[in-house]
């Protein structure tokens, strides 16, 4: 099941991806995120787990040449546009390799404590606190029903931030602009927390690249009309 070094490969952000897709390989060693994710679980995670959603995406879209030049993204927006036979093939596969692939840059072994700048004044005044925030996304976590994912996201319509439930590999939809993602699939964990779920989620807050979910909101959430909705707050 494990992929040869050479298919693991530099390519761009998932989501801007064409056929074939390929799997980045992860910006840290899989001991680097150790005792709070260890290396087994990191490695079973990326390299089977992963790798076989993008093997599967690939086999899907291989039959279909009309849909090889569409991004991931798009292929993924406009799910009634696939062709019955692949739909769901790609909704869970394509799903599966975007997820994950925005899952590996929310960690990293050099967390800095929290958020800061626009996030973290968007966070308070939305949650209250930033510790709010942590339990109301930890909460959502522990609280979901089997496989899926919590998210942190940005509504670019409504201006505000939103803590999403997303069930097997549903994305962030358009419209909203991802800034943490968890993964919650037993795959995630079980390896060394078991049953114990909030024992994971808890470890997974020590790993939270606040740095890149900030470049995130300052990027794609349209921050300014939100920096100025939290900057007249707080007058
Ligand atoms: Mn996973």
């Amino acid at each position: 099941m494990s992929v040869p070094r050479s298919q693991i490969s530099p390519a761009p952000d998932a989501a801007l991806q064409t056929y074939p897709f390929t799997l980045r390989d992860l910006p840290y060693a899989y001991d680097a995120l150790e005792p709070h994710i260890d290396q087994k679980t990191l490695q079973i995670h990326h390299r089977n787990h992963h790798a076989t959603y993008v093997k599967k995406l690939n086999e899907a879209v291989a039959k279909h040449a009309d849909l090889q030049r569409r991004t991931l993204a798009e292929l993924l927006q406009d799910l009634e546009k696939i062709p019955a036979d692949i739909r769901k093939a790609v909704k869970d596969n394509g799903g599966g390799h975007l997820n994950h692939d925005f899952f590996w840059t929310v960690l990293t072994p050099r967390p800095a404590r929290g958020p800061t700048g626009a996030l973290a004044a968007v966070i308070e005044e939305e949650f209250g606190s930033v510790d709010e925030f942590r339990k109301k996304f930890s909460d959502a976590a522990a609280a979901h029903f089997a496989s899926g994912w919590v998210a942190l996201a940005a509504d670019r319509h409504s201006r505000k931030l939103e803590i999403l439930d997303l069930k097997d590999h549903e994305v962030v939809p358009a419209g909203k602009t991802g800034l943490l993602i968890l993964d919650v699939w037993e795959h995630a964990y079980y390896v060394k927390y078991q049953n114990r779920r909030p024992e994971f989620i808890e470890a997974f807050w020590n790993l939270v690249d606040w740095g890149h979910a900030g470049e995130l909101f300052e990027r794609g959430a349209g921050s300014r009309r939100f920096r100025s909705r939290a900057t007249r707050a707080r007058v």
